[in-house]
C-alpha cells in the first residue's frame, strides 16, 4: 500500500474563511461537488484540512481538538436530532459549520459529497476509500469480525491512518479510527447496497410530503451507509469518521434537489415528530440546539441553501 503525502503544520496556516454577513444575498452560490469529480488537488487539500482540524484547539473550550468538537456535539444531541423532523435541517447546518472549519484550515475548494448511488455495484471500491486520493479504506483486513468480535478494525492505510478520535459513546476515550464494512451478515458483503440504489432514491424523491420524505431518507439510505461502513460510523460518535460529512452532504443534496422541484411549497414544508416521544408536531419556529458549536437557530432559517446563512447549491 502506498503512503499518503506528508503533512506539515505549516499547511494549516489559517485562511480567511469567507463567511456571509447576515443580510447579504446569495448571488453566486458555490456548487458542491461529488468527491470523484473534485480533482486531485482539491481532494488532497480537503484531506490536509481534515488532518489540520486535529491540530487546532477546540472551539468549545474542551481539552480536545477542533476535529473532536463535531462528534462531541453530535453525540450529546443524538436523541434530539435523529428520528425527528429536524434531522435534515440540523445536519444541513452541521455540515456547513464543518465546511467553515475546513476553510479555516486552508481548504479553498467546494464542499464535497459522496453520491453512494454511483457505487452500489461494489461499495468497497468507491473512490472515497482510495488510499492516496481518498479517506483510506476498510479497517484492518487481518481482523475477522466473525471470529474476533472484540478487536476493532482500525484503519491501517491512507491519510487517516494513526488518527485518534477523542470521544466514544461513553465520553473521553481516544481510540483508533475504525471501519468495519459489512452487510449485517457478512464482512463486507454488499454493504447493504440494495438500500441506497438510484431506484430507492427515486422512490424517496417521489414522496410528496416532508414527514414521509425525511422518514424514508433517514431510515433508509442514510442509516444503511452508517451501518455498512461500520466501526466509528455506526454509533452517534459517527462524525469521528470524516466520511460522515460527505455522506451527510449527499443526504442534504437529496433534500435540496427535492426542495428545488417545488420550491414554492417545499422551501417551507416541514413537519413530523418534534421529539422522539412523537407527541408534538415540529414547526418552522422550533429552535435547533448546537451546544455552542454555532448559535442555536430556528428551523425556518435553514430551509434553503441560498439565503443569509448559506450560499451553495448542488
Ligand atoms: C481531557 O478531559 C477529560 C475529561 O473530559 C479527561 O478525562 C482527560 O484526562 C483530559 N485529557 C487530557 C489530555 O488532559
Ligand atoms: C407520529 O404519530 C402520528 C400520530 O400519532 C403517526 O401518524 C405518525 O406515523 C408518527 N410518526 C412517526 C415518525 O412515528
Ligand atoms: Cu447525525
Amino acid at each position: 500500500m502506498r503512503s499518503f503525502f506528508v503533512l506539515s503544520a505549516g499547511l494549516c496556516a489559517a485562511a480567511a474563511a469567507v463567511s456571509l454577513q447576515v443580510g447579504d444575498a446569495c448571488d453566486n452560490p458555490v456548487k458542491r461537488v461529488e468527491w470523484r469529480t473534485l480533482g486531485t488537488e482539491n481532494q488532497k487539500q480537503y484531506i490536509e484540512a481534515v488532518l489540520c482540524l486535529k491540530t487546532k484547539p477546540s472551539g468549545l473550550g474542551l481539552n480536545t481538538t477542533r476535529y473532536d468538537d463535531f462528534p462531541y456535539v453530535h453525540t450529546k444531541l443524538d436523541k434530539t436530532i435523529h428520528t425527528v423532523a429536524m434531522f435534515l435541517p440540523w445536519h444541513r447546518l452541521f455540515v456547513q459549520v464543518y465546511e467553515d472549519a475546513l476553510a479555516d484550515c486552508g481548504y479553498t475548494g467546494p464542499m464535497a459529497y459522496w453520491d453512494w448511488t454511483l457505487d452500489t455495484a461494489d461499495p468497497t471500491k468507491a473512490p472515497v476509500w482510495d488510499t492516496v486520493t481518498g479517506f483510506g479504506g476498510n479497517g484492518d483486513p487481518a481482523i475477522d469480525p466473525l471470529k474476533d468480535s472484540s478487536s476493532k478494525k482500525c484503519v491501517i492505510d491512507g491519510p487517516l491512518k494513526g488518527i485518534q478520535p477523542a470521544y466514544q459513546m461513553g465520553g473521553y476515550a481516544p481510540h483508533c479510527l475504525a471501519r468495519n464494512f459489512n452487510s449485517g451478515i457478512a464482512f463486507p458483503g454488499n454493504m447493504l447496497a440494495d438500500s441506497y440504489t438510484q431506484k430507492v432514491v427515486a422512490e424517496i424523491n417521489a414522496l410528496d410530503d416532508y414527514p414521509a420524505f425525511r422518514y424514508r431518507l433517514e431510515g433508509g439510505p442514510h442509516g444503511a451507509i452508517h451501518s455498512a461502513v461500520g466501526g466509528d460510523m455506526s454509533p452517534a460518535t459517527s462524525p469521528n469518521d470524516p466520511i460522515f460529512f460527505l455522506h451527510h452532504a449527499q443526504v442534504d443534496r437529496l433534500w435540496t434537489l427535492w426542495q428545488q422541484e417545488k420550491p414554492a411549497v417545499r422551501n417551507t414544508q416541514f413537519g413530523g415528530p418534534k421529539t422522539r416521544a412523537n407527541t408534538t408536531q415540529a414547526t418552522l419556529e422550533d429552535v435547533m440546539p448546537y451546544l455552542n458549536l454555532v448559535p442555536d437557530i430556528k428551523v425556518a432559517e435553514v430551509m434553503t441553501t441560498q439565503n443569509a446563512r448559506f450560499c451553495y447549491t448542488y
